[in-house]
């Protein structure tokens, strides 16, 4: 259905072009070419979406699942609401992508406390924030990607099993 609007808008905008300029027939194809390139490049309605995830001195988040649109934008705030510090409990939002086995790449974040536990450069990661301690909060923009099921998860040592979801775009 978006495509079939965008044709719409493309011919739409090939019938102003060719009242206004009907002068010089080469030039109209050049910015025909344009403007429908344009149409199709910027994604019309996606929006942005405000997501808040809070987590706790109970090592957990409030949700386990987290819905958004492919292509939208994602804002993403993580709060900790409790009181320990960093070192005792703290707590990040990491996105993988997909086929990064979640087990495998926990254990490879313990090693990477210099690197706000996200390891391998970051290169399994879609997005992520900093790590945060108790009445903290943190906030991220990203894009969201294809449609499908990602795994969210806190990297912090020990948390992931309790600290985890599902980022599903749709
Ligand atoms: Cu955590």
């Amino acid at each position: 259905m978006k495509n079939f609007r965008i044709n719409i808008l493309g011919v739409v905008a090939l019938g102003l072009l060719s009242l206004t300029s009907c002068k010089d027939d080469k030039k109209v194809e050049g910015e025909d070419t344009i403007v429908v390139t344009e149409d199709v490049v910027t994604p019309a309605e996606m929006g942005t979406i405000e997501v808040t995830l809070n987590s706790d001195d109970a090592m957990k988040f409030d949700t386990s699942e987290i819905k958004v649109k492919e292509g939208q934008t994602v804002i993403l705030t993580l709060n900790h609401t409790g009181k320990l510090p960093e070192a005792a409990m703290g707590h990040n939002f990491v996105l993988l992508k997909q086929g990064v086995v979640m087990a495998d790449f926990a254990t490879a974040a313990i090693a990477a406390k210099d690197n706000e536990y996200i390891p391998n450069d970051g290169k399994d990661v879609i997005a992520h924030t900093e790590t945060i301690g108790g009445g903290e909060s943190t906030k991220i923009t990203f894009t969201a990607p294809a449609k499908g099921t990602y795994d969210f998860l806190c990297t912090f040592p020990g948390h992931y099993s309790m600290m985890n979801g599902k980022f599903i775009v749709e």
